[in-house]
């Protein structure tokens, strides 16, 4: 079984999403995918609550409860890597995740770490992201999912969702 962990900081809506399409289309039997534990950087996020009910190990690992981001990054992988049995998760998801990570993070999940980015890449990196595209005046809004690279909301492009505004 390969295993998922998502990450997220607030609400969780693309976190729950997935969780339910996961669920609707039986990723455990086929591919062989599990979401093994969503992980939040808030103990007050919301979206703890939805995947505590669909039965799903949540964990929060508070940037505030270390001194500087190698040390909260260092703890945060070191839980992310506790949710599978290899110490290896195939993949782990930002999904409104909110700290930028450090390289060594990223590098040490290169290849399996990917973000669900709330504008059409490379417009609109970083935060803000929808007021800045109405505030722009765009006809077409969207979202991005991308491999996580050293750069802010930069690697390759994995998929792309248009939708009008
Ligand atoms: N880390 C790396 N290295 N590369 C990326 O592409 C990343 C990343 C971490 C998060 C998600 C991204 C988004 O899609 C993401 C991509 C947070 C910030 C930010 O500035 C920027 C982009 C994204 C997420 N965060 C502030 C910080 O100081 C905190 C902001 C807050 O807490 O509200 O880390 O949105």
């Amino acid at each position: 079984m390969k295993n998922i962990v998502i990450l997220i900081s607030g609400g969780g809506s693309n976190m729950a999403a997935i969780v339910c399409t996961a669920q609707r289309e039986h990723w455990e039997r086929a591919p062989g995918v599990r979401i093994a534990a969503v992980i939040s950087n808030r103990a007050d996020a919301g979206g703890l609550a939805f995947a505590r009910e669909q039965g799903i190990a949540t964990h929060v690992v508070d940037h505030k409860a270390y001194t500087d981001r190698a040390a909260f990054d260092a703890a945060l992988a070191e839980r992310i890597d506790a949710q599978d049995p290899q110490g290896h998760p195939a993949l782990v998801v930002l999904a409104g995740f909110m700290r930028v990570l450090t390289p060594d993070f990223v590098r040490h999940y290169a290849g399996r770490l990917v973000n669900i980015h709330p504008s059409l890449l490379p417009a609109f990196a970083g935060l803000h992201t929808h007021a800045r595209a109405l505030a722009a005046g765009c006809r077409f809004a969207g979202a991005t999912v991308h491999l996580v690279t050293e750069v802010l909301d930069d690697g390759p492009i994995l998929a792309q969702a248009v939708v009008p505004v």
